[in-house]
């Protein structure tokens, strides 16, 4: 099997996790929520030792539309239990950035209505990570308009879920995985405008001996196999915080939507889009590691092929390519199609895109159509004249400018994260 392109940025992650996890075993770490049995698992896996088959997870399915607030046509949206997947179809002749009515929606429970005026977002110190040191962590509170009274920033950031493109998994490679089926539309590309994490860190007194800050939602309490979990929540390492992660109120020129975290959430570019929790209430700033089921059971890459018992927590986003086609769209023979698509990376800028329309036997450059950046896609296009009717498969391949580039056949993992395989578009020629 080729080398997943997604441990490239892993190597530090690996260390830093293996640390914790000697630090939690010291009695210097805290896990709320994570079972003992989980932590030695992990712990074994970061040393020798062997593996728990993992459950796997149950999302609350929604009875009818009301987990999500904005309307879902069929013609621009799938709908997956809570969730709810774009179809590439509807980004055909749109500009850069996904329209808020066209991103897609992940809730692990259902979107709750939070007043930017009922709002109020915490700090708190776990053992020292605010000022005061142990035992007088004092909590620092800031309201929605504290938080528009900061100087702001704005940034383009796709939010992407670790389990787009999953049913390729299935599909492409006959494998089984758990987890909701994505297509590739679990990804959205938009302008936020918030305050930098760091200017709130900072401001309510960030400790030197902070070491890892967690978001936590105000949604419901998320419940699988029978089972809390607690609110949904995911350690971010100290350096990640303060290098580029945002505290969003504006989703493209507009007030934050329902679905998308209103009245804040927290931006995290170039990760797995559970980096970005919504309608976030509070942060958990502390000087200890921090562990909670979303950097442990979820959100690491499990299976043969993987350090037994797991790899470190998932960081960075992979590398993908989708045409803004429908699955088995029909073109008439012997006339001329301008095909589109978008190719994107976690890893850096996409600067290449290769497509083939024969189904891999022959490939061209895509004529790129705006200048590649960081954290959000590249679009492209080339042009194509079907000669023979009959099926065939187009096939988008990217390369970033770190070096990465899609491969044939992303590495098996039993939760479906990551999928970074060059994607096989079935299209008919009448
Ligand atoms: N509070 C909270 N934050 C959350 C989630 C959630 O269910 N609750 N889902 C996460 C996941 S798994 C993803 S992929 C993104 C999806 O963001 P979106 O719904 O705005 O597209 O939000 C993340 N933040
Ligand atoms: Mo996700």
């Amino acid at each position: 099997m080729p080398p997943s392109a997604a441990t490239s940025s892993r190597p530090d992650e690996t260390a830093y996790d293996r640390h914790r996890l000697r630090q939690w075993l010291a009695g210097e770490a805290r896990a709320d929520g994570v079972s003992r049995r989980r932590l030695l698992t992990l712990l074994a896996a970061a040393g020798t030792a062997g593996a728990l088959p993992l459950s796997a997870p149950v999302p609350a399915r929604a009875a009818d539309g009301d987990t999500i607030v904005k309307p879902l046509p069929p013609e621009t949206f799938v709908r997956h239990g809570t969730n709810a997947e774009t179809r590439w179809e509807a980004l055909r002749g749109i500009g850069h950035h996904t329209p808020n009515d066209l991103f897609f929606v992940r809730n692990h429970t259902a979107t709750p209505r939070i007043g930017a005026d009922d709002w109020r977002l915490k700090l708190w110190g776990g053992g020292g990570g605010l000022r005061g040191g142990p035992g007088e962590d004092r909590p620092v509170e800031f309201g929605y308009d504290d938080l528009r009274r900061l100087p702001s920033v704005t940034r383009t950031a796709f939010v992407e879920c670790a389990g787009n493109g999953r049913s390729g998994f299935t599909t492409q490679q006959g494998e089984t995985v758990s987890g909701t089926p994505w297509g590739l539309g679990a990804i959205g590309v938009a302008r936020w405008r918030g305050v930098p994490l760091s200017t709130v860190l900072r401001r309510a007194g960030l400790s030197p001996y902070a070491v890892d800050v967690q978001p936590r939602g105000l949604d419901a309490e998320y419940v699988s196999g029978g089972e809390s979990l607690g609110r949904v929540r995911r350690p971010l390492p100290l350096s990640k915080a303060l290098h580029d992660v945002v505290l969003a109120y504006e989703m493209n020129g507009e007030p934050l939507p329902p679905d998308h975290g209103h009245p804040v959430r927290v931006l995290v570019p170039s990760w797995v889009g559970i980096a970005s929790i919504k309608w976030v209430g509070d942060i958990e700033v502390s000087a200890q590691p921090l562990f909670s089921p979303w950097n442990t059971t979820f959100y690491r890459l499990f299976g043969p092929g993987h350090p037994e018992g797991g790899s470190a927590p998932l960081t960075r986003q992979t590398l993908k390519s989708a045409f803004e086609l429908a699955r088995g769209a029909t073109f008439p023979v012997g006339r001329g199609q301008v095909l589109t698509g978008r190719s994107w990376s976690g890893a850096g800028p996409v600067d290449r895109v290769d497509v083939s329309t024969d189904g891999g036997a022959s490939w061209r450059q895509a004529r790129l159509l705006e200048r590649p950046r960081p954290d959000t896609w590249t679009r492209w296009s080339v042009t194509w004249k079907p000669r023979t009717r009959g099926t065939t498969r187009l096939l988008a391949r990217a390369t970033d400018t770190a070096g990465r580039t899609q491969p044939d056949v992303s590495v098996h993992n039993t939760q479906g994260y990551l999928f970074d395989a060059v994607v096989r578009h079935e299209v008919t020629v009448v």
